[in-house]
């Protein structure tokens, strides 16, 4: 069976097998997380490390897995001379990731760069190639997967066409809908952002589901079945 799970925030790998462990995920399942796997909570570094060596979960790009991206620059070795090549855009980056919560990820990374520097390049190699967004059948209806949401949708426009920007950093409103022929599944936005009536569960409308439960904030994540759209908490 196909889980979707988003906005684990650093949580710890003991804690996320539980989860999956209470939803009966087994051999032949299939996960899908919609990023932020990092950032915020403790355990970033860690847990992306542990998701990254899973043959039966894909990873699709955060907006904090792209902020790291972004700055991948920090993990060469200080020299006199790159160390010059920090330069204003550079530091703007890396202040930008530090804003929304990255200590934790990067003392977490540093950490397995010095014992394990052949893991750190495999996980930067991981972040590289996980997608923006995925398509898959489950149930007998049709989903996308995608992190935040899709800005300045038009449904004649393909998923390839949206800039990474429309597909991690969006919020989208409540009243927004998507394909007639697909429900769109995000995480990035906490529920309760909805509404405190949603806050820690998952919310579904007639076009979407986000199933960001706030675990940046507090919360626990959830996982959501998709062949009998089951939902589990921790
Ligand atoms: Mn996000």
């Amino acid at each position: 069976m196909i889980y979707v799970t988003s906005d684990l925030h650093g949580c710890s790998v003991a804690d996320f097998r539980e989860l999956l462990d209470s939803a009966g995920f087994s051999d032949g399942d299939f996960l899908f997380i919609l990023g932020d796997v990092i950032d915020r909570g403790e355990h970033g570094a860690d847990l992306l490390r542990w998701i990254s060596q899973q043959p039966d979960m894909q990873l699709i790009l955060g907006n904090h897995e792209a902020m790291l991206l972004a700055c991948d620059f920090i993990f060469d070795d200080i020299t006199d001379e790159n160390l010059s090549r920090l330069d204003s855009k550079k530091l703007n980056l890396l202040s930008t990731w530090l804003y929304n919560g990255a200590q934790p990820t990067l003392a977490g990374l540093r950490r397995i760069k010095n014992t394990d520097p052949d893991i750190l390049e495999g996980m930067l190699d991981y972040l590289n190639d996980a997608p923006l967004f995925e398509t898959v059948e489950a149930g007998g209806r049709r989903f996308v997967l995608v992190h935040a949401g899709i800005e300045n949708f038009d449904p004649k426009r393909p998923l390839d066409d949206y800039t990474p920007d429309e597909l991690l950093w969006t919020r989208p409103d409540i009243t927004d809908r998507y394909y007639d022929n697909a429900t769109v599944i995000f995480g990035h936005t906490p529920t309760q952002y909805y509404g405190d009536a949603h806050r820690g569960k998952i919310l579904t409308t007639d076009s979407w589901i986000c199933i960001d439960t706030g675990a940046a904030g507090g919360g626990s994540p959830a996982l959501l079945r998709l062949d009998d759209m089951k939902e589990f908490y921790r």
